[in-house]
């Protein structure tokens, strides 16, 4: 979908109050998300916003356009439904790393693998917000919450891993504090043809007290100018990088996306399909 008129960000704004905590890095998504839809100059009615659950995922709330408010971890299915059921809307997902990476880890998985052409903003905050605290699956070993008092024994998965290991075909890091880069790869990943994954350090100053706005300042970097998206073992390895954690887009690879597979194989003839639900209907409904 192409931009026809010229938008502002204003536009995108819904009449919903936002929620969140004072400081709350998810503010930063949101105004990147609202420049990124005027630049596309989107009518609203051509995009719809999907969330799981969890502060993040109030996301659709907050934005003009249609959305879904989904089920903790299932935003994966209910967006790639509607992409395929609707292919000419513009699909984008947020959610938490809880979300993304915890109880919705097997739909991340597979929408990775399928390679759906939607894109996926993930607010990795390192807890879980809305219920106050406990260690995520991004955490590091050794996080301190209340589920893990003595510090997690478990190693933090590594986001960009996962989705380059998975299969997704765009793959990036943002700071919630750099709204102009994460404007840019927002928009970018809703260009790309295929899955787009973009993880967003957001942080959640009321319940983690470690990854901080200025602990993410001073750990950040922007990937070396020299770095080439292609190249998916620069891409690993710089994603591996705990010293410093680098910024932009890692990975790029271009390809058939799933919708599109899934469209070239349909015959057309929607009767058939609606026989069959009919008959369906007619013998249990
Ligand atoms: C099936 C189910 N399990 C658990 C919950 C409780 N729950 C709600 S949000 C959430 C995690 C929130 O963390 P995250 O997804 O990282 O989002 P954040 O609030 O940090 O933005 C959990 C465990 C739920 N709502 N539904
Ligand atoms: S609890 Fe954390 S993640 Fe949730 S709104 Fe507050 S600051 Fe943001």
């Amino acid at each position: 979908m192409t931009a026809t008129v010229e938008r502002k960000a204003d536009e995108y704004k819904s009449e919903v109050k936002v929620t969140w905590c004072p400081g709350c890095g998810d503010f930063g998504v949101l105004n990147a998300t609202y420049k990124a839809l005027a630049e596309q100059g989107y009518d609203t009615k051509d995009v719809v916003v999907v969330s799981g659950i969890g502060c993040s995922s109030r996301f659709p709330f907050f934005v003009s356009t249609y959305g879904f408010h989904g089920v903790h971890g299932r935003a994966m299915p209910i967006a790639t439904g509607i992409k395929l059921a609707r292919p000419e809307l513009e699909v984008i997902a947020f959610g938490g790393d809880g979300d993304a990476f915890a109880i919705g880890a097997g739909h991340f998985v597979h929408a990775c693998r399928r390679n759906i052409d939607m894109c996926y903003v993930i607010m990795d905050n390192a807890v879980y917000g809305l219920t106050k605290g406990q260690y995520s699956p991004t955490a590091a070993t050794g996080y301190v919450s209340k589920t893990t008092p003595e510090g997690s024994s478990e190693a933090g998965i590594n986001p960009l891993m996962l989705a380059i290991a998975s299969g997704a075909t765009y793959v990036a890091r943002g700071f919630s504090s750099k709204p102009k880069d994460l404007t840019k790869l927002i928009v970018d990943g809703i260009n790309h043809k295929g899955f787009a994954v973009i993880d967003v350090y957001s942080p959640c100053p009321t319940f983690n007290k470690v990854n901080t706005f200025n602990y993410w300042k001073e750990e950040c970097e922007p990937l070396p100018a020299d770095h080439d998206p292609s190249d998916m073992g620069a891409a690993i390895a710089r994603a591996l990088q705990p010293d410093p954690l680098y910024l932009g887009l890692f990975y790029q690879k271009e390809g058939d996306s799933f919708d599109e597979k899934v469209r070239a194989r349909a015959t057309g003839d929607a009767s058939q399909t609606r026989g069959l639900v009919e008959k369906l209907i007619a013998k249990y409904g």
